[in-house]
């Protein structure tokens, strides 16, 4: 680990002196710095060669790694039973939203589904959220329709989180239903149906108003619907006039912010709606602006060249926060895990140089059924964590320097170099902190698990 960490430095300082005089010197005198105490005791660690590093570039881990433990990634709970719920009653594609694969040890109950969240937060460093959908709802003996949800059928979820010490968000269900049937919910022309989500909205919102009171920690309510014609409509307008005036109602009792902030989810299409889909981005940034709501981004709702990174700072001079759906579309909406690409640089790396931290609330949106799904969670939310890291380590003032200047050249380099900074020692270091395993040692605890516990399950 030594010798990979000294030549990992060296190469690193002399990129430097081709790129910035003063830092190349102090890239060099950390490296001479570094060397010496190689030499004179075996056991440095791949950390502190790090910190020496990356401190040379002008960059405070130590603070990079204090900012992060500070920002909660909310956890999508739909990863573990493939959006199924405890309902029992609708299909998951009435409403356009698809999980595929059928790995083994799918959550059948809430207790399971809790014992695999356990789990993933303990392989996770920091301390996190759960987003929760109202499919989730624990019934009891009786059923309980989505318009009649209360938090009653919520309790043992907080009381969980309360133990947990964990902030929850929320999610109006109008898919997987019969009502949804048809293809529309919120915008339906259908009085009836229209009114049934309507009173679905009105009972979700309550609910995140509890959850923030009872754990101390605004909720975030965010409303999806699959609206949208599958083939060309003639009249796009009354069906978005229906859906402006059906979340109104939704929204029509004023709640605490520091309870519950609502959220509007936007998309360019879905299964079944390939032609139009009534909540488009424009309509949803619409309606955040002029009401005063958080406007939700998914990664996997735009064209595929569209850039959600992009959207961030476009977005905030007009809404007060921004609710994220961090996902993976591969051709499509398909909602895979997670990984560290470079989506997913530039959206965190947004984040900070905007300072947008303070008025974002990162949530994943994914579900792969197909691969072990704990472990599905450990990955996205790590390369969350990953990606900020990297953010937060970034040569921030010579970069805009740089580009100030016009000198795009240097940005250029800089960028590029620091993409090969040692950071996986500073993460290591992190997870060493903050008690997780590091990348190599939390698969054996998942394998473990699915031995003991998933692969028993019919
Ligand atoms: C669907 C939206 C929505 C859902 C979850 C389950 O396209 O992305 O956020 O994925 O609510
Ligand atoms: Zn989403």
């Amino acid at each position: 680990a030594m010798s990979f960490a000294i030549r990992t430095l060296g190469v690193g300082s002399s990129v430097f002196i081709a790129t910035c005089p003063e830092s190349a010197r102090r890239a060099d005198a950390a490296l001479r710095r570094d060397q010496e105490i190689a030499r004179s005791n075996d056991d440095i660690s791949v950390v502190e060669a790090a910190h020496h590093f990356v401190g040379a570039i002008g960059v405070d881990t130590d603070k990079a790694m204090r900012q992060l433990a500070r920002i909660p990634i909310s956890m999508h709970c739909w990863q573990g039973d493939d959006v199924s719920g405890f309902e029992k009653s609708g299909r998951l594609d009435s409403g356009g939203i698809k999980a595929t694969g059928n790995y083994p040890g799918r959550a059948r109950s809430a207790a399971e589904l809790r014992s695999a969240i356990e789990l993933a937060f303990k392989l996770i460093p920091g301390r996190h959220r759960l987003n929760l959908h109202a499919l989730y709802a624990e019934w009891g003996r009786r059923a309980v329709e989505r318009n009649a949800v209360s938090p009653r059928q919520f309790g043992d979820w907080a009381d969980w989180a309360r133990q947990l010490k964990i902030g929850v968000d929320f999610n109006g269900s109008f898919f997987a239903h019969p009502k949804a049937e048809s293809g529309f919910t919120l915008a339906s022309a259908d009085s009836g149906i229209r009114n049934f989500w309507i009173e679905h909205g009105i009972a979700c919102r309550e609910i995140g108003a509890w959850f923030g009171r009872a754990l101390g920690s605004a909720c975030v309510v965010n409303v999806w619907i699959p609206d949208g014609f599958k083939d060309v409509p003639v009249d796009r307008n009354a069906a978005r006039i229906r859906l402006a005036d059906s979340l109104d109602r939704i929204f029509a009792r004023k709640l605490n912010p520091r309870h519950v902030l609502d959220a509007v989810e936007g998309k360019l299409f879905g299964i079944g709606s390939e032609s139009c889909v009534i909540g488009s981005h424009e309509f949803y940034l619409g309606y955040a602006i002029t009401r005063n709501k958080l406007i939700t981004l998914d990664m996997g709702h735009y064209h595929p060249t569209e850039s959600v990174a992009d959207k961030i700072s476009a977005v905030m001079p007009y809404v007060g926060e921004v609710l994220l759906h961090v996902s993976r579309g591969v051709r499509w909406d398909s909602d895979h895990v997670v990984t560290l690409t470079d989506d997913l640089r530039e959206l965190a790396a947004e984040l900070v140089r905007g300072n947008y931290l303070d008025r974002t609330h990162i949530g994943l949106d994914y579900f792969d059924a197909s691969i072990n799904r704990v472990a599905a969670w450990v990955i996205g939310m790590r390369n969350m964590q990953k990606a900020l890291l990297l953010a937060l380590l970034e040569p921030i003032a010579q970069l805009r320097a740089a580009e100030r200047t016009l000198d795009f050249t240097t940005r250029l380099a800089l960028l590029e170099n620091a993409r090969f900074l040692p950071a996986s020692a500073v993460w290591d270091y992190f997870c060493q902190t903050q008690d997780a395993p590091a990348d190599d040692a939390w698969l054996p605890e998942v394998r473990a698990y699915e031995k003991q516990v998933l692969l028993k399950r019919a």
